[in-house]
């Protein structure tokens, strides 16, 4: 009983398997669609998704291997005579019909699609230009820029900050694959270096007086180095305001010695005349008086009072007498 059933039921498989094969379509092979892919103009790099659509279905989708390449199969069942749309990175580049793949196995389709756009804005600290000029501009994505720093008169080109190839470089590039701002930093050529004894300066005897040193221009900071004794040497003060006193009266002279921090330093001289008087109780020679000193000045108001005192009196007994 069981063998006859399976008996039955292979002679049935076997009868239905043709009718089964002749009631579906055959299975066409897929349909080939391949060509260059580009964006704005170059070609798509390497990993560039392209993948296709059917009636707003997505069907296939592949990443590229070759720069400026795809390749992508459909299947073509059920879909030959459609419109087949083919995106790149998402945006449409290209359409053909699903052709029956029986006929037609592979289709060249070339694919293309606009860059995308970003904005290049160049800047500047300092004084100087840039080309392309100070402001924004507009690149396919993707586009290497060249980029040049240009000092004014004066001025030199210091460093780029960005993402630039070579930021120490005045020509470099700049590759546009997103909104970018680069600055181009310029500095100023120092001037010479001058150094500056301040003065001319006023001192009474055996009192110290304050000199002020200074420079400008070389490169900052300076170091300092005085002759107070005019000996020749600048080895009195390395301060940069120092004071000095003088024994006695006269006329000095004082020099000044600045270093910069330049490689090599530069250095520069100069000096101040100093004019040391006696020192005197009269203020003579523009020493002035110690001042707030009642104890010094009571003799001369206590005097001053008993001469009007005495006057007084005087007047009164004149007055008496008479
Ligand atoms: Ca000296």
């Amino acid at each position: 009983m069981r063998i006859k059933l399976a008996i039955l039921t292979t002679v049935l498989a076997v009868l239905l398997l043709p009718a089964t094969a002749l009631a579906a379509a055959p299975p066409g092979p897929p349909l080939g669609f391949t060509g260059s892919v580009t964006i704005g103009g170059v070609d798509a790099p390497v990993g560039t998704t392209v993948s296709a659509e059917i009636e707003s279905i997505e069907v296939a989708s592949i990443n590229t291997s070759a720069a400026g390449q795809y390749s992508i199969q459909i299947a073509p069942e059920g879909n030959i005579g459609k419109m087949v749309v083919f995106k790149v990175n998402g945006v449409i580049g290209g359409e053909h019909l699903c052709v029956d793949s029986w006929e037609t196995p592979i289709v060249s389709l070339n694919l293309a699609i606009s860059g995308v756009s970003y904005t290049l804005t160049m800047a500047v600290t300092g004084n100087g230009s840039t080309t392309p000029a100070v402001g924004g501009h507009d690149y396919t994505s993707g586009t290497a820029v060249p980029i040049t720093a240009i000092p004014d008169a004066g001025w030199l080109f210091d460093s780029w900050t960005g993402d630039v190839a070579d930021t120490l470089s005045a020509s470099t590039t700049v590759t546009v694959d997103a909104d970018k701002t680069v600055t181009a930093s310029f500095i100023e050529i120092p001037g010479a270096l001058v150094a500056d004894a301040g003065g001319s300066y006023n001192g009474t005897a055996g009192s110290s007086v304050s000199l002020s040193g200074s420079a400008s221009g070389g490169t900052a900071p300076y170091t300092y180095a005085w002759d107070l004794d005019n000996d020749g040497a600048y080895d009195d003060s390395t301060a940069q305001n120092p004071s000095y006193t003088w024994a006695s009266a006269g006329d000095y002279t004082v020099g000044l010695q600045v270093t910069d921090s330049a490689t090599p330093a530069n250095t520069d001289t100069d000096t101040a005349s100093v004019h040391v008087v006696i020192a005197s109780h009269g203020g003579v020679g523009g020493t002035a008086y110690p001042p707030n000193k009642p104890a010094i000045l009571a003799p001369w108001i206590a005097l001053g009072v008993a001469i009007i005192a005495g006057a007084t009196i005087f007047a009164r007994r004149r007055r008496a007498e008479s």
